[in-house]
């Protein structure tokens, strides 16, 4: 079994059908979602757009291989709407990004394990934070909180509450 963090958000759409929409897919093809963070709002990071996301950490266990997960994670994302491709980053109704596997480390074209930028953004920390303050970044070294404590991102990031 690996343990797997994924960071969830979206900013479009009706936010709390589309959370809980993703739990009962990741449920149905990845694994057993064991935590879940609080939801948290934060203005878009890295692009303008109207709507602030939703962003929240999970902890899944998972017997699937990195591949066969992004390739799943790619078809849960199908089942939402999302605006492709206009620029860097875009509005979306649910992104899933892997943020760490196990102590994995890996980089291939079309994966890399830890996320390259979380450690940039406040609105996958605080949630990490939250619920897994002593985890460490299997490259930096460094734990979830030390993380935090580097990050120069001067987002504000307001707790929402929990799903259901
Ligand atoms: N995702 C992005 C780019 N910017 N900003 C916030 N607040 N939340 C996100 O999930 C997010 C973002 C690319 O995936
Ligand atoms: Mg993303
Ligand atoms: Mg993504």
């Amino acid at each position: 079994m690996h343990k797997v963090f994924l960071g969830i958000g979206g900013n479009i759409g009706n936010k709390h059908d589309n959370f809980q929409k993703v739990y009962f897919l990741i449920e149905n093809e990845l694994g057993v979602i064991t935590k879940k963070s609080s939801v948290y709002e934060s203005p878009p990071w890295g692009f303008k757009a109207e709507e602030n996301f939703w962003n929240q950490v999970i902890i899944l266990e998972t017997s699937l291989s990195p591949f066969e997960l992004i390739e799943k994670i790619l078809d849960i994302e199908d089942h939402f709407e999302r605006k492709r491709d206009i620029g860097k980053y875009n509005s979306r109704e649910m992104d899933i990004d892997i943020l760490y596997i196990d102590n994995l480390f890996m980089e291939t074209d079309d994966l890399t394990i830890p996320h390259p930028r979380m450690h940039q953004r406040k609105f996958v920390l605080v949630p990490l934070n939250e619920i897994a303050p002593g985890v460490k970044h299997p490259l930096f070294r460094l734990t979830t909180l030390q993380l935090l404590e580097n990050c120069k991102d001067g987002s504000m990031i307001l707790r929402v509450g929990d799903i259901k």
